[in-house]
């Protein structure tokens, strides 16, 4: 099961049709999952109705027809597919398709099954995923109730099936409807997180805490609600005769530059006793076949756990995206009886340690990563699920925004509980990419019933499952137990509510988290993690008295948006590790257009409203709260697009320099949040179609491996500089005190050796000690990183807000010209030009850099990439800028 799926598959295309065709006393198509030596895709033609006699039959009789259905999928995607609803993305769809989440839906297929599964002594049908509660027939007979989406379900079935159309029916309940009336009988009540603004579930019963699916299909504070339902994993049958492999991991016992002492490990299921062969080759990152072994074992009856030692001598580790390469080795199992070939098997893994470091300092007890034995700064931010539907979601798509993250330096994201556990296509490419990812288990938020018995042995068997298929990647540096539901039963007075309430319920749901978070969670992590640390909850202290502590574990600091507090209260805030904080902006204007027209995009207008999920649409008035501090008024919707991802990327640029600077006392700094499930407002700073917003090009300089910060409060301006190299730097820095026009006050460079992997402060300015005749409303401060005579990084620091200062006209003159494959965009201005923004109205296009500021006398050239001619572009080109808003009408 821990077998990465993708690139087995890339694998048995290969080397199966290799191996068919070299030998003909195979007597296997390829396996294997790792439940399994030989695999059978079950498909053919699904169809799906509306269950006959379910409430909404009167109102939705075009549901009622069997209509084809797509598997692994959604019923809303099914739906769609057949124009039986809205498109859910657009307009104000939402409210209309409620209906859905609150029905049941069946579905059916026939299908055959070949002769060599048909022949085998052992037949499964194996479900890697159904969304939810399903009752499962075959051939009508009854074999399933599935009540977890998170889990694989593995269901005997050799008694059943036959050579030729077998038939499966799968009824889906409704989610919502199999758990009211359990919720609804309760004398107290959990907790929950968004209450439904659709009327459709009760404000106190909420059943989404209840549900082992998704938690964001209940509607979230950047998302519609879609309480979908669906098979929306493969199904297969897997099959085999007396000798089972039911597990293949690389375990690393030892791991230094000098050697890898590694463990190959076989969980082997026999029938009776048998004899058997095992041969690995070991493949080195380059492809490279680096060793070869094979083990002879006697196989007793019942589960055999084999071991074989392999050394591999200098090994190349794997180490995060900025501190090393990403060095992945191959493992390829063969398992023989006699001559004849019974599981293949193929795991790819990096070699690398990782630790959380958990030090008592003067602050605290400190919290950070540390790779291979180097403590690394963690950049980043937190990923959400890419679609309300999980299943159309396309490698591409996942791919654009993992990329987006590597070009913008960060090196982890933390993939949040509220979604699923991702697709093994995912964590590939994060080891690939070198993507630390630390890995809530998915709890998003409010109360669980952890006193319920059942309700914690199906979350530890869920818990098996995603580790066993995940323990080899590397990416994965931390098992996390849930999102925010110990801060909220500790600070944000739902324990005490309860406990007011009904004191022994309340000990009784209190002692139920402790069991399922700090103890059975744990435990899974322990045995099946491969030795990847486990921490109870995000934010905590791992249980510890604190739930939410500046001084100790990790923080999630949201007086800066949620608690309305100004932007640059960020610098009075000094975390061991920021693993949520957060300011929302639109997105691109052709993300807007894709759901609501421009005769609809104001900020209060319905359709906007719906697409603005913070406090049920009233998000807008959080978003201008934040603009009129720094900004002059918007007087459009796309300038309050541009202004509010400036708010952001100033806003978040100012947190993340601050945590940065702030190494070692603060190792991490991952904000709210990098993508989108819908179009529509959120703290994202790449939108859903995987468009930059400003604090994505922002985040790829201040995430640098090299930058400096000039962050300005109260008065004074810190310059810093930060480094996460692993060497020592001979650098120089710069530093200019200037006005509007290109005046200079101060201009000097200093030489500056800089020792790898940290912080320094450089200089602290007082506004009261600048040149007197240096007016505040046109001065500021820039501070420069040089190397070898060239600026290789930049911080500019104002001293008053922008709606006070006086930003005369840039001057901005840009030309574009053609190049052999690509257009070139050059920028000058004779003034400072502040926050300039460059777009192309609806054409598609890919500039190297925007959101940028330029100085006084200052030219830039940047790569354009558009399929648009050069008439077309320059005809589109659309500059925006601070000092407009100012005179604009
Ligand atoms: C956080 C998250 C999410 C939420 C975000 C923005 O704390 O954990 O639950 O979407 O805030 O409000």
């Amino acid at each position: 099961m821990n077998t990465s799926r993708h690139s087995l598959r890339r694998f048995l295309h290969s080397t199966c049709l290799a191996l068919l065709a070299a030998s003909s006393s195979l007597a296997l198509l390829m396996p294997a999952e790792a439940a399994s030596n030989r695999v059978q895709e079950v498909s053919g033609t699904w169809t799906f109705r509306l269950l006959p006699n379910d409430p909404a039959t009167a109102q939705h009789a075009d549901t009622t027809q069997w209509h084809a259905a797509q598997v692994p999928g959604h019923v809303h995607t099914d739906l769609l597919a057949h124009h039986l609803i809205a498109d859910p993305y657009v307009g104000d769809a939402e409210a209309g398709l409620q209906w859905i989440g609150n029905a049941a839906w069946e579905y059916k297929l026939e299908f055959d099954i070949d002769e060599k599964t048909f022949n085998a002594r052992h037949q499964d049908l194996v479900f890697e995923g159904i969304d939810t509660f399903a009752d499962i027939y075959l051939n009508g007979k009854k074999i399933a109730a599935t009540d977890n989406a998170f889990r694989r379900w593995v269901l005997p079935a050799k008694s059943l099936l036959k050579k030729r159309q077998n038939e499966l029916k799968i009824i889906l309940h409704s989610p919502i409807q199999s758990l009211l009336p359990q919720v609804q009988a309760m004398p107290s009540k959990l907790a929950g997180n968004y209450p439904s603004p659709f009327g459709d579930e009760p404000r106190d019963a909420m059943t989404g805490n209840f549900a082992r699916k998704p938690g964001y299909h209940y509607g979230w504070d950047w998302g519609p609600r879609y309480v979908t339902a669906g098979i929306w994993r493969s199904v297969k049958i897997t099959s085999y005769d007396d000798v089972l492999l039911q597990d293949f991991h690389i375990q690393q016992d030892q791991l230094n530059a000098q050697s890898a002492a590694l463990q190959a490990r076989f969980d082997v299921q026999a029938d009776k006793d048998a004899q058997i062969d095992l041969e690995m080759r070991v493949s080195d990152p380059d492809g490279k076949q680096i060793m070869s072994r094979s083990l002879h074992a006697r196989l007793k009856k019942g589960l055999n756990q084999l071991a074989l030692p392999l050394q591999i001598d200098h090994p190349r580790r794997w180490y995060p995206h900025g501190m090393g390469e990403q060095a992945l080795y191959s493992f390829d199992l063969s398992l023989k009886k006699g001559r004849q070939v019974i599981a293949e098997q193929k795991k790819r893994t990096g070699l690398r340690q990782v630790a959380l470091r958990r030090d008592k300092d003067q602050w605290g007890q400190s919290f950070g990563f540390v790779i291979n034995g180097i403590p690394v700064f963690s950049k980043g931010a937190n990923l959400i699920p890419f679609d309300m539907f999980p299943n159309r979601v396309k490698s591409e798509q996942m791919r654009a925004i993992l990329q987006s993250a590597k070009d913008a330096n960060m090196n982890m994201l933390r993939l949040w509980g509220g979604g699923y556990y991702e697709s093994d296509a995912f964590y590939d490419m994060a080891d690939e990419m070198g993507l630390m990812l630390w890995q809530d288990f998915m709890f998003g938020g409010g109360v669980v019933p952890g006193y319920d018995k059942n309700f914690r042995e199906n979350v530890v068997a869920e818990a098996k499952d995603q580790l066993l298929r995940l323990r080899s990647h590397p990416s994965i540096v931390l098992w996390c137990g849930n999102n925010e539901e110990e801060t909220a039963w500790k600070d944000w007075g739902i324990g005490k509510k309860l406990a007011e309430e009904n004191p022994i319920f309340a000990e009784h749901v209190w002692s139920g988290y402790v069991a399922l978070f700090g103890e059975d969670l744990r435990e899974q992590v322990a045995r099946y993690g491969a030795g990847v640390p486990y921490w109870s909850s995000s934010p905590s202290n791992d249980l510890a008295d604190k739930a939410n502590d500046s001084n100790n574990g990790d923080k999630h600091y949201w007086d800066v948006w949620a608690g309305s507090q100004p932007v640059e209260a960020y610098l009075s805030e000094t975390p061991r590790f920021m693993s949520e904080f957060g300011l929302q902006a639109w997105p691109v204007q052709s993300t807007v257009d894709a759901f609501a027209p421009r005769s609809e995009q104001k900020i209060d207008g319905p359709l906007i409203r719906a697409h603005q999920k913070f406090l049920a649409g009233d998000g807008n008035q959080r978003l201008l709260l934040y603009i009129r501090a720094n900004y002059h008024e918007p007087k459009s919707f796309a300038d309050f697009i541009y202004l509010s991802q400036l708010m952001q990327a100033e806003g978040i640029e100012m947190a993340s320099l601050h945590h940065r600077s702030s190494m070692p006392r603060t190792m991490g700094s991952l904000y709210w949040q990098l993508n989108d499930v819908w179009p529509g407002a959120s703290w994202s700073s790449v939108d859903y179609f995987g468009h930059w917003k400003a604090l994505h090009f922002h985040a790829r300089r201040f995430f640098a491996s090299l930058t400096v910060a000039a962050l300005h409060d109260k008065g004074v301006t810190r310059l810093s500089v930060i480094s996460d190299l692993l060497q020592e730097q001979n650098l120089a820095w710069r530093l200019r005190i200037m006005d509007v026009d290109g005046k200079v006050w101060r201009d000097t460079t200093q030489a500056l050796k800089l020792p790898a992997n940290s912080a320094m402060e450089l200089a602290q300015i007082k506004d009261a000690d600048l040149p007197a005749e240096a007016n505040q409303k046109t001065t500021y401060v820039v501070v420069e990183l040089m190397k070898d005579g060239k600026s290789i990084a930049r911080s500019i620091a104002y001293l008053l807000p922008s709606k006070l200062m006086q930003l005369p006209d840039p001057g901005l003159v840009a030309t574009i010209v053609a190049e052999a494959d690509h257009y070139r965009l050059d920028l000058h201005a004779d003034k400072l030009a502040r926050a300039v923004w460059l777009d192309f109205g609806e054409h598609a296009y890919k500039l190297s850099d925007n959101a940028l500021s330029l100085l006084p006398g200052e030219s830039i050239s940047l790569r354009l990439d558009s399929k648009q001619s050069l008439a077309t572009l320059r005809a589109s080109l659309r500059i925006r800028h601070l000092a407009q808003l100012a005179t604009s009408p």
